[in-house]
Formats: structure tokens, sequence, C-alpha cells
């Protein structure tokens, strides 16, 4: 049996909690509204605003390997800000891992080190692999040892990531610097002709905490509530930088690689953000819209053309207010990074119409539908204070199986924060799946959640149904909120596909 406890959250002693029954100086300690709402019973965290940098930093974009590799988790020094700051890589001198790049049908052998001072272990977020190579939470490589992950990837063309999972310790791990991009190629995608080479950007989008000397993590209970997040934007690693660009159509592969930051995504022009994929890999057909919300763990493949622009001009991708976020998320508008157009060239590309082929699942191939309450916040009885967030009033825990999927079974789940005031990311490990419904909140699919997805952002009130094709990829998974406190205070269950 697995107990959760905020007290090792908070990284304070437990005598100075509860050895003098003083649970309500820690309440009172905490950042006036950060605990309590107007009932007195939710609780949410504050925002923690941006402080915006001046862009002068060139955007780094991460090594490309293939799917053989050496991954060496480690203590290191990246330059994010124009200091060598401590920080947790999967390679030296890097906060990012190598950008792992293979085609549909191919062995991916990736040799993990663990170098750390603590278990740790590599989660393939979006991969369809197999249980005993997806980084369950309890799958953990002890620090010295390492571990072979091997597997074929069976799957379309898309950008996937990877980082720890390794129970209770993902979130710090994760804001500590590792993580790195997985792509998968495949003809469809090579078809189309999209742009690429250097007019393909990665953008690893991330907020963190830094000091003089490296990344803070000491998430208070306000921030195990809202998600920890930071004062600083980085990009592929580096602090609020810019990228020269040409005066054309440019593919940006986006993942919000953040712990709990959502972004309202748009360009300082106003520019149209082409959507042609997801999480999942490219959409039946692309989409412009003006912005677009990204979750922590989610992915956007985009086009935007900076085709008409002179030379000199600056465009920034920033990250606008958005309702409905709870309380602690969308108050802020702010620039993430530049675009600055240095050169003037012929721009031949023209959008496809056409993407991909995808098939909706009709909803009557489901055999089961599942429904999944999580807003849980258990403050009676005693103050319990461990496992706040919870999934049908359950915290985590490894022992117990929470759901048997039939392998090859169809099923409906449904994500009900219909009562909840915080922002939960539900990714399930090991499928895709299709989003068939928005009741509450926003009250509709947005422009990114056609095709297949990995990862679902269901805001308070909301009410969200997808369906999931299960194949036979049998064994234990796990499926769970992506902001890394939830999930690491215990707002992640099991299913066992059998
Ligand atoms: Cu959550």
């Amino acid at each position: 049996m697995k107990r959760r406890n905020f007290i090792r959250n908070t990284g304070i002693g437990t005598g100075s909690i509860f050895a003098g029954g003083s649970f309500f100086s820690l309440l009172a300690s905490c950042t006036k509204g950060d605990m309590m709402n107007n009932n007195g019973m939710n609780m949410g965290g504050q925002p923690f605003p941006i402080t915006e940098g001046n862009f002068s930093r060139l955007l780094p974009i991460p090594n490309t390997v293939t799917g053989n590799v050496s991954l060496t988790a480690q203590a290191t020094t990246s330059n994010v800000n124009g200091n060598n700051i401590s920080v947790l890589g999967y390679q030296a001198n890097g906060i990012l891992g190598p950008t792992i790049r293979v085609n549909n049908g191919t062995n991916a052998n990736i040799s993990f080190q663990n170098n750390l001072s603590e278990k740790s272990n590599i989660h393939w977020h979006g991969l369809k692999i197999p249980a005993n190579m997806d980084g369950h939470p309890e799958d953990i490589v002890n620090p010295g040892s390492s571990f072979n992950y091997q597997f074929t990837v069976n799957q379309r063309a898309g950008l996937n990531w990877y980082h720890p999972h390794p129970d209770g310790a993902t979130a710090r791990q994760a804001f500590q610097g590792l993580a790195g991009l997985f792509m998968v190629n495949d003809s469809e995608e090579a078809a189309l002709n999209l742009p690429s080479g250097n007019f393909e950007l990665p953008l690893v989008i991330q907020d963190k905490r830094l000091t003089s000397s490296g990344i803070t993590y000491n998430p208070s209970m306000g921030e195990v509530m809202s998600g920890y997040m930071g004062e600083t934007i980085i990009v592929n690693g580096v602090a609020f930088p810019f990228a020269e660009v040409a005066s054309r159509f440019y593919r940006l592969r986006i993942l919000n690689g953040s712990n709990a930051r959502i972004y309202n995504l748009a360009f300082s022009n106003n520019t149209d953000i082409i959507i042609i994929g997801n999480d999942g890999g490219l959409l039946k057909n692309p989409i412009a819209v003006k912005n677009i919300l990204l979750a922590p763990g989610e992915r956007l493949d985009v086009l935007v053309n900076f085709a008409g622009a002179t030379i000199g001009t600056e465009i920034f991708l920033e990250s606008r207010v958005f309702d409905n976020g709870g309380s602690a998320q969308g108050k802020q508008g702010f620039k993430i990074m530049k675009f600055k157009v240095t050169q003037s060239v012929n721009n031949s590309f023209t959008v496809p119409v056409s993407l991909s082929s995808i098939n909706a699942i009709p909803p009557s191939s489901s055999s089961k539908t599942r429904t999944f309450v999580i807003n849980a916040m258990q403050m009676s009885n005693g103050m319990n204070m461990t496992g706040i967030h919870r999934i049908n009033d359950k915290v985590y825990d490894s022992s117990r199986i929470d759901e048997r999927v039939a392998a090859n079974a169809t099923e409906i789940w449904v994500f009900d924060n219909s009562q909840g005031d915080e922002p939960h990311p539900m990714h399930l490990h090991g499928v895709h799946f299709q989003v068939l419904e928005r009741k509450g909140g926003r009250a509709k699919l947005t422009a990114s959640e056609s095709g297949w997805k990995d990862t679902v952002l269901v805001l308070p009130r909301e009410t969200v149904k997808i369906i999931i094709p299960f194949a036979t990829l049998e064994g234990v998974f796990v499926f769970h909120c992506h902001n890394l406190e939830h999930e690491d205070d215990g707002m992640m269950l099991q299913y066992q596909l059998a």
C-alpha cells in the first residue's frame, strides 16, 4: 500500500505541522487566498506571474538522433539564461535530451543509464509500446543502474516525447530538466512535402523557476493544488529566445513540456496558426485559428506563414489570457519567443487541403462506458492531507488494478470535472483516442481535438468524453492527470489490458 504524503511534497518536517496540532498555522502561512475559496472547502492556487526576458538568446535546436541511442540521466549544467546553472539532463550540458527521430516500423534500442542519486525511469509519452517498456511508475531504474528500452515503433507519424515517471518524483525530475522529443515519421507524412530541415522547428515550451545557480522545486501546498509554475519561459532549454526566419512557411512542432502551465498560443501579429497535427499525428484537414490552448503533455503541429513580412519584422509567439482556467491559470498574457524575419525568399509552398485519412470511431462500437470523477478534494474527516487529487475518490496505489479492459475492446471513457475548479489534462498510457464530446465549460471540441490524442484538457466545470480503441498491448498501464503535481499527489490510476 502506497501512502501519499503531502508533507513529502512540501519538504516541511512532519513535526512542525502535526506534533503541535498546528495544522492551522500551516493554513495561515500560505499566501492569502491560497487555500480556501468562498465555501471554504475547495482549494486553489494563485497565479504565478511570468517575468518576460529580452529575447536576445538564439533558439537552440536539440540534436537529432536515431532510435539507437544512449541516454544518461545526470546532474549537469546548462546555459539557460546566460548563466550555467545546475539542471538534470539526459546528456551532458543540456537541459533537454536529444530528439529521437525514427520511421514507423523501425526498432528503437535506447540504453538508459541512471546516474542520478535517486530512482528514475523513462516514459515514452504518446508511443503505443508494450507495458514493460512504457516506464510504469514502479518499473524503476535504481541509481547507478541501467535499462535497455527496446521496442518496435508501430504507429503513424507524430510528435511524441519522453520524461521520467518514477512514482512520486516525476514532477520534480521533469521540472529540473529531464525531457526530450521523440518524432515518428512515415510515408503518408513524407508525401505532403511539409516544410522540413531549417524550416521545421521543434519548440519545447516550459516554465521554470530559476535562481542564479539552478532550478528551484519546492511546491507549497497551494502549488500542489495549482501545479508548480515558474516565472521564466524557456523554449528548447533557453529563456525567452529568438529565432531568425525567412519570409516563408514554417512547420512548428510544439510541445507543452511544463508541469502545470497551460498556454493560449497566438502570434503577436494575429497571423493564422494553421493546425495540421496534434498529439497523435496529422489531422484529416488543416484548420486555421488565431489562438489555441495547449495543456501540459499536449502537442501541436502547425504551419505559420512569415511571407509578406519585411526584413527586420519581429513577430512573437505569445500566450494570451483565457477564461475558465481555475484560480491560477489564464490570468496573464505574455510573450514566449520572438521570430525575427531576416531573409526574403520566394515561398512556393501551399498548405495541403487534405492531410491524412482518419476514420471517426462510431460511439456505437463501444462495449463499455467508464466514468471518472476527477475533481476530488478531501478536507473533511480529520484534515487528511494525503491524496488531495483523486480519480473516483481514489489515489494511486500500485498494488491495485482499478480498471480491467479486454484486449481489442473499444470503450468510452468520461472525465467528469463538472464539480471541479482546477484544470486537469488527462493522459492515458498505451493508447491513442478520439475526443467525442465536451459538455459544460467550453462546451465544444477545440480545433486541435479532432484526429488522435493521448492527452485531453478538462477545464473546471467540464465533462469530456473520449473513445479508445484498445489494442493487444497486454499489461498494466497508468492513466493520470498531466499536471505533474496532481499526478505525484496521487491523481493516477491503473488499467490492465488482458
Ligand atoms: Cu490535475
